[in-house]
């Protein structure tokens, strides 16, 4: 007898794809030349439900969301990668003061607030103290919510800064409450694009090398790839597979978020040939919801898809929808359109309306509460 969650096998019109997919759902799982396959099969639909299928295997029809803010300290960075528009020079940017931060966490706790994401720059003139400072003020000001600061990247650079290792960093912002680290600064794993777009982040090695240390101390991360500039098919699929390489050791990422790239005339480079579609965009979820098989989440993030292609992702396979933001600075400086900060109510209605159960979570994934 045909199990219900394998109906959708009768929607696949790629004889290929058709057969990866029984595979899949048998239990093999995807290898390169298959995973390269779902970035070449004209049957986006089929692909989509296949992903759709996977996520409702994991989550049924829920789709997670937080309440959180984004706090950006500095947009002064010595790494000046070419895709990014957010970095100034020192003399040309911003440093917010610890007390600023600490009123900012102050003023937006009560709204419920279950995560705050900090993320900026790595800037010369301050100290590893003002990091932990930032870290240790949001949390004093807001403990009912999760700290979720710095990236891999700022991480390294606050070992460098302060003669620690970077276990002892980790252990530093942990102490201060930090506990999840955002996923930025994965960029493309491929040696030829980071030394093309940026040259001076760290490898995609220490990248990884620098997630595993924080798993292994106890904290949980995610994940990001930032798609549609230069990168071939076969990198993005050599990316993904790092990743669940390491998930597959140590089981520490939430969820992975592909990052659609923002070109801005004379801010940003390089200029792509065709920027991402909406099909992309949908295609990426998909692939990854699938070949990401050990990641719990897949997420849409709205700030850089917009409102309609991140509803449309949840029938695509995602099962995570970011939060309300209230604040972002990176993709706006790249001339993103999309608003500052999405409303709750219009989070759930989106959700509700693709016909999924929208759930509020905090920063680690524990059910706040189940919209009826
Ligand atoms: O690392 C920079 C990217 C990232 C551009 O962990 C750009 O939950 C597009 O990592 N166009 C930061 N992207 C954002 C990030 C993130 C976002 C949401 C949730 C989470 C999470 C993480 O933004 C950077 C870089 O890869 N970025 N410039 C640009 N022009
Ligand atoms: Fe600095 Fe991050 Fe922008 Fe690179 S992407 S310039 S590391 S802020």
């Amino acid at each position: 007898m045909v199990s219900q969650e394998y109906f959708f096998l009768e929607k696949v019109k790629d004889k290929r794809l058709l057969e990866i997919l029984k595979g899949f759902f048998k239990g093999e799982r995807l290898g390169f030349q298959e995973a390269l396959y779902l970035f070449q099969t004209d049957d986006i639909f089929g692909l989509g439900e296949g992903a759709r299928a996977f996520s409702e295997r994991l989550h049924g029809k829920r789709v997670f969301y937080v309440k959180n803010r984004h706090i950006n300290p500095t947009n002064i960075c010595i790494n000046r990668c070419r895709f990014c528009a957010y970095w100034r020079s020192p003399g040309d940017g911003y440093v917010m003061d610890l007390e600023e931060v600490e009123k900012l966490a102050e003023r937006v706790c009560p709204l419920g607030v279950r995560e705050f994401h900090i993320v900026g720059g790595l800037n010369p003139d301050l100290s590893f103290d003002y990091y932990l400072g930032v870290v240790e003020r949001v949390k004093k000001a807001c403990p009912q919510a999760v700290v979720k600061a710095y990236t891999a990247v700022e991480v390294e650079f606050f070992s460098r800064i302060s003669g620690l290792s970077v276990e002892k960093v980790l252990e530093e912002l942990k102490v201060r409450g930090d506990q999840v680290l955002p996923g930025g600064g994965a960029e493309v794993f491929s040696k030829r694009i980071r030394e093309e777009l940026c040259p001076r982040k760290i490898s995609s090695e220490k990248w990884l090398e620098i997630h595993e240390l924080a798993h292994h101390t106890g904290y949980r991360s995610n994940a990001t790839m930032l798609y549609g500039h230069m990168e071939t098919p076969e990198e993005r699929v050599e990316h993904l597979m790092k990743l669940r390489e390491l998930q597959d050791r140590t089981g520490g990422f939430f969820c992975f978020i592909p990052l659609r790239y923002h070109y801005k005339k004379g801010k940003t480079y390089p200029k792509p040939a065709n920027p991402p579609t909406g099909l992309d965009d949908l295609r990426m979820i998909a692939a990854s919801r699938l070949i990401l098989d050990n990641f719990p989440h897949i997420k849409a993030y709205w700030v850089m898809l917009g409102e309609g292609i991140t509803q449309l992702s949840l029938l695509f396979g995602a099962s995570d929808m970011d939060g309300t933001v209230m604040e972002e600075r990176i993709t706006h400086e790249a001339g993103g359109k999309t608003p500052m900060h999405l409303p709750e109510d219009r989070i759930i209605y989106l959700i509700k309306e693709a016909g999924r159960i929208p759930v509020e979570r905090d920063g680690l994934y524990r059910v706040v509460r189940e919209v009826a």
